[in-house]
């Protein structure tokens, strides 16, 4: 390939979901000149990719949809409380083309490096399409969930039946109907998708490693009158969103905020005659009103308690039952996952569970999985195996900053920042929803839209004074990691038992440190801003 001549450009931005479209759209509004870069074939990012049966956010769509166009949230009309896949994916197409977006994308396109060039001040990024660009910033809004994890198993390629991963799902979608199926991973992906895949297949085994604890959706359609009393609430909407904890008030869950339950009751207080009345009454809902589950390990195990009891009133069968209740480590530890008739979908005769606690994967093979409880046949194998999360992305990019220093080697003990947004020895460039933000523990629009805002406001700044270069120093960014530790300890999050992707740990090799930030959205956005106000606190500007 050679070498084309660089593209000169003020932003480089790498992604388009829904980071980098409205990166996009704000640059825009600045002035400067902006580029966009995108792996897939068109806008959306998760929604993009992850098209698997029964895909759909667990965020009221009311509340997992931009806020920064009020003509935007007015004219969109959501058809049900959380929307499925296609639905976010049309209104991510209807945005791109309402604000002109694709005329700056460049589709199926990977980035493969970014260099940072001391000396110019400036970035030069490279694609697999042979481009080159010479930018002042680079923003990589590279997805926290994009980077798909197909564990490396034996036997693997033997397979001969069709292969699939949740996160990289067919565009024209898959027939089941005369196919059997196995499914490996029950995750959010897997817990969606199985009482879908199970309909319509002839059989579907799941190899589940770890069972997880899921609470029912109750999703429903969206009625016009929630909708009106939506859009006429939206300014106070939005507003409680970013005050937050998790960019999420409940409002489009309830109709009105009637049915958001704020945990206030101790179950320590509770006796267990009233823990089995609570259950018996409110089945999984019943441990939503305790505050203690989330601090206490010992209400967080009676919890699980009363979790495992309502579970065994659904599935029929009860040696099925018993593979499927998840025990050993906390509710509260792994990203939360909310489901449509899981459990009942474990008493179809053409569902089979493999809990894999009793004998794990060996091999696979030619026609299926041999695992140390036997052997299973199907036609199709789906990974729903999740992601290498939030660093995945930017270390599959070869990200060279200050003396070329790989990002690799800075984060060789696990991603070091500052606020989530730079990282000491990358002059000039930004990541949206880093690690060390509250990121994949909100509501991702919230702190999407509020990164970028942030970015935005900062390279303003930079050029009204004539700045060259803002760059986190090494002694904020250690003090922000000490606070986003700190903050952690003793949450459920960092419990010992806890093995969940926030931490690497479904990731082979990955070191073991808690990424995001729990201290909330609203107290995070106080600290961004507080950041600006002090003169850019803990950056250091260049002219
Ligand atoms: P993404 O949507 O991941 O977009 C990143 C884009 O960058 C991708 O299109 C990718 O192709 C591109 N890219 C990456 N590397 C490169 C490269 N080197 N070169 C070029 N392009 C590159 N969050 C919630 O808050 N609520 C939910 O209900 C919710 N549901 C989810 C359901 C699923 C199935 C998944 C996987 C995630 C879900 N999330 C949810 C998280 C979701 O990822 C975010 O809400 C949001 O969509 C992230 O947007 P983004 O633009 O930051 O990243
Ligand atoms: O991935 P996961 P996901 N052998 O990592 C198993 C968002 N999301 O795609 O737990 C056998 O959670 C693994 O087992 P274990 C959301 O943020 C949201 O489901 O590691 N099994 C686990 O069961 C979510 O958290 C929605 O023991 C193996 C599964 O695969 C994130 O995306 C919907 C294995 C992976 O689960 C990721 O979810 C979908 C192996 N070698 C996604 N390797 C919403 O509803 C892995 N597993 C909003």
């Amino acid at each position: 390939m050679s070498e084309a001549t660089p593209k000169q450009i003020d932003v480089l931005v790498v992604g388009a979901g829904f980071a980098g479209m409205y990166m996009l759209h704000r640059l825009r509004a600045l002035g400067v000149s902006a580029q966009v870069v995108e792996a897939g074939s068109d806008v959306g990012g998760t929604w993009y990719w992850n098209r698997y049966p029964g895909a759909r956010c667990d965020v009221p769509s009311v509340e997992y949809s931009y806020s920064f166009s009020d003509e935007l949230q007015q004219d969109w009309d959501w058809s049900e409380v959380m929307a499925g896949q296609p639905e976010i994916l049309e209104y991510a197409n209807h945005v791109a083309e309402r604000f002109d977006l694709r005329r700056d994308i460049k589709f199926d396109t990977r980035v493969t490096s970014a260099h940072y060039s001391e000396e110019q001040r400036r970035w030069t990024v490279t694609t697999d399409a042979g481009d080159v660009y010479d930018a002042h910033y680079c923003v990589m809004a590279t997805g926290c969930l994009s980077m798909p994890n197909t564990p490396d198993i034996e036997g693997a390629s033997d397979f001969e039946g069709a292969v699939y991963h949740t996160g990289q799902w067919p565009h024209e979608g898959v027939d089941f109907s005369e196919v059997s199926v196995g499914i490996i991973g029950t995750g959010s992906s897997g817990i969606q998708a199985i009482p879908v895949i199970a309909e319509d297949a002839k059989h579907l085994t799941v190899f589940q490693r770890t069972p997880n604890y899921t609470m029912p959706a109750h999703n429903r359609q969206m009625t016009d009158e929630f909708r009106a009393e939506a859009k006429a609430n939206y300014a106070t909407i939005r507003q409680q969103q970013r005050d937050s904890q998790a960019g999420i008030v409940g409002y489009g869950f309830g109709f009105g905020g009637a049915d958001l339950i704020m945990p206030s009751d101790h179950l320590l207080e509770t006796t267990a005659e009233e823990r089995a009345k609570a259950v018996d009454e409110e089945g999984f809902g019943a441990i939503r009103r305790f505050i203690d589950i989330g601090l206490n390990p010992e209400a967080n195990e009676m919890a699980c308690d009363m979790y495992r009891t309502q579970l065994g009133r659904i599935v029929n069968d009860d040696a099925t039952a018993e593979g499927l209740k998840p025990r050993d480590y906390p509710i509260g530890c792994k990203r939360p996952v909310i489901d449509t008739d899981y459990y009942e979908t474990y008493n179809r005769d053409n569902v089979t569970l493999v809990d894999l606690r009793q004998g794990g994967i060996e091999r696979i093979t030619r026609t299926g999985v041999q695992t140390a409880q036997g052997h299973f046949e199907f036609d199709a194998l789906v990974y729903a195996t999740g992601f290498d999360a939030m660093t995945g992305a930017l270390l599959n990019i070869d990200i060279k900053g200050r003396d070329a220093k790989p990002l690799g080697d800075v984060w060789e003990a696990g991603p070091r920042t500052y606020l989530g947004l730079q990282v000491a020895g990358f002059p000039n460039l930004f990541m949206i929803t880093g690690p060390g933000s509250p990121s994949v523990l909100s509501n991702m629009i919230v702190s999407i839209e509020q990164h970028v805002d942030w970015i935005t406001d900062c390279i303003a700044h930079m050029g009204d004074r004539q700045l060259q270069a803002i760059e986190a120093t090494p002694e904020a960014e250690d003090a922000w990691i000490h606070h986003v530790n700190d903050v952690a300890k003793g949450t459920m999050f960092t419990s010992p038992s806890c093995n969940s992707w926030y931490l690497g740990a479904n990731i082979p090799g990955k070191p073991r440190i808690f990424m995001p930030y729990v201290g909330g959205v609203g107290a995070y956005r106080k600290k961004c801003d507080e950041v600006v106000e002090n003169d850019y606190e803990g950056f250091e500007l260049t002219a």
